[in-house]
């Protein structure tokens, strides 16, 4: 994340550090045993037993006494996702390996965030907030401990017009950005863009892609994710169905 601010340890208790094979990305805990994350981290079909999931985790890299460490029984990106345009449809869930029978167990470092309805609506110009361990500015090459910053959500007709990303930007899309520079970068595909209503927080948003880091002009990207709040229900209702 550039611009932002370091969050204090227990901020974003719903991050998940998701380590694939020689890769990094972010994934947000939606409940005990599934991870919402982008399908482009996924993109070179890693075998699960390649996948390490860290809850609680503060600092990149970093497990400690509030950290708890998963492996993975599956991922699955959107059936509509293709490498052949891979921001759009940019949504997978990862379920967890239990440990001992369970998932993830609630501490104070640890805890879903809310799902969206498929009709929830943060208006234009909210404020929201990105959170990640991805560089802090273009040209970075390391993670960071985890980062927190505000942007707000941009209008469509703004971001789809021919000076910002045109038709590059689609349905399911959302653009949010400050005048602040602050934005998302390299590491932190896949965490949330979490916007809070009445003290509750929604993941609205997965950190998808833009044009650089914090250019001015170049808001960050985000799969919309009450466009997929059907699809991510179905799968997890059929993985009950399946595995009982
Ligand atoms: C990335 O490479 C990436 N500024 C993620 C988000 C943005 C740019 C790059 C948005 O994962």
């Amino acid at each position: 994340i550039l611009g932002g601010t370091s969050a204090l340890p227990g901020s974003h208790p719903w991050m998940a550090a998701l380590y694939i094979k020689d890769e990094f990305c972010a994934g947000t805990l939606i409940s005990s045993c599934w991870i919402v994350s982008a399908a482009h981290c996924f993109l070179r079909n890693p075998l699960q037993s390649q996948i390490r999931v860290v809850l609680g985790q503060h600092g990149f890299n970093d497990t400690g006494p509030n950290t708890r460490t998963f492996g993975v029984e599956k991922y699955i990106s959107h059936p509509l996702y293709t490498q052949f345009l891979p921001t759009l449809n940019d949504i997978a869930l990862v379920k967890l390996k239990k440990v001992n029978g369970r998932c993830a167990q609630k501490t104070p470092f640890i805890r879903p965030i809310c799902l969206p309805g498929k009709d929830t609506k943060f208006p234009d110009h909210y404020c929201c907030k990105i959170s990640g361990w991805g560089h802090m500015s273009e040209k970075a090459n390391s993670y960071s401990q985890l980062i927190e910053g505000v942007v707000k959500i941009i209008p469509f007709d703004h971001c789809s017009s021919p000076e910002v990303y045109g038709s590059e930007v689609r349905s399911g899309m959302l653009c949010a950005g400050s005048d602040s520079c602050v934005d998302a970068c390299q590491g932190d595909s896949g965490g949330p863009l979490a916007c809070e209503c009445d003290g509750v927080s929604f993941l609205y948003g997965i950190i998808s892609w833009g044009d650089g880091c914090g250019r001015s002009g170049k808001p960050g990207v985000y799969t919309l994710v009450p466009k997929y709040a059907d699809w991510i229900n179905s799968v997890i209702k059929r993985s009950k169905q399946t595995s009982a």
